[in-house]
C-alpha cells in the first residue's frame, strides 16, 4: 500500500479534504505543517511553489509528488473509492465540488482588496454567492432524501469539501452563514461530517485552529 505525505501550512484552508480522506480511508499518511519560516526552502520543492503537495511512496519505494489541492483531492477520492461508482456519478460530485470551491473561492477574495473594493466583494458574497450556493445544494441534497448526504448514504469527496468549507466560511466571517435554521440540509450534511466518530479528535483540534486563525480573517 502506498504512504503518503501532504505538506500544507498549519491553517485551516485547502488541504482539508484531503485530511478527511486520508483520515477515513485509514490509508499511511504523515501531515507535515509548514511554518512561515520554512516556506521559502519547501518553496522549491512544491509543485507550481505552492502549498498544499503530496508525496507518494510506492510499494516498490518509486515517489509520486502532485501539486493543486483540487487534483489532490480528486486523486486520493478515486484511488480510495469516494467518488461514486461510476463516471457519471464520479462527474455529479466532482460538480458539487466545484460549485463549494467556487463559493469559497469567493468568500476569499475580500481578503485581498482594500476599501470600497472590499466592501462590495463582501456585500456580493453575502446578497448574491452565498444564497444562490444554499439554494442549489439544499436542492440536490433534498433529492437524495434530505440524509445529510450527496450519493445514497455514502462519505464522498463532496461530503468531506463542503462541509470543510462551510466551517471555514462561518469561523473566518465570525458569523453563523450557514446553521440549521439558515441552510437545514447542509447543515445536516456538515453534522455527518463533523459528528462522525472518526473525526472526532480531528475535529475537536480543527475547531481550536479555526477559532485561533479566525483572528487573522476578523481584525
Ligand atoms: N490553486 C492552488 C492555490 C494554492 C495556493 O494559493 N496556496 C497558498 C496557500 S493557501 C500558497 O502556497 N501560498 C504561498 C505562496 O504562494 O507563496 C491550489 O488550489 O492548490
Amino acid at each position: 500500500m502506498s504512504t503518503f505525505e501532504l505538506s500544507y501550512f498549519e491553517i485551516p484552508g485547502r488541504a482539508e479534504a484531503t485530511k478527511l480522506l486520508f483520515l477515513h480511508s485509514g490509508v499511511p499518511h504523515e501531515i507535515k505543517d509548514v511554518k512561515w519560516t520554512e516556506w521559502e526552502k519547501v518553496q522549491m520543492t512544491a509543485p507550481f511553489g505552492q502549498l498544499p503537495y503530496i508525496v507518494e511512496t510506492k510499494e516498490d519505494g518509486s515517489k509520486f509528488i502532485l501539486g493543486e489541492s483540487h487534483a489532490i483531492e480528486r486523486y486520493i477520492a478515486r484511488k480510495y473509492g469516494y467518488l461514486g461508482k461510476d463516471l457519471q456519478e464520479a462527474a455529479f460530485l466532482d460538480s458539487i465540488c466545484d460549485n463549494g470551491n467556487a463559493m469559497t473561492e469567493k468568500f476569499f477574495t475580500r481578503f485581498d482588496l482594500e476599501g470600497e473594493a472590499k466592501e462590495k466583494a463582501a456585500e456580493n458574497f453575502l446578497q448574491v454567492v452565498l444564497p444562490k450556493y444554499i439554494k442549489y445544494q439544499e436542492e440536490i441534497l433534498s433529492k437524495n432524501g434530505n440524509n445529510g448526504f450527496y450519493l445514497r448514504d455514502e462519505f464522498t469527496l463532496a461530503e468531506f469539501l463542503n462541509a470543510q468549507m462551510i466551517r471555514i466560511v462561518n469561523a473566518y466571517s465570525g458569523e453563523e452563514l450557514f446553521s440549521s435554521s439558515k441552510s437545514p440540509a447542509l447543515w445536516k450534511m456538515v453534522q455527518n461530517v463533523q459528528n462522525h466518530p472518526g473525526f472526532a479528535s480531528y475535529i475537536k483540534n480543527n475547531d481550536v485552529k479555526l477559532k485561533e486563525y479566525s483572528k487573522v480573517f476578523l481584525k
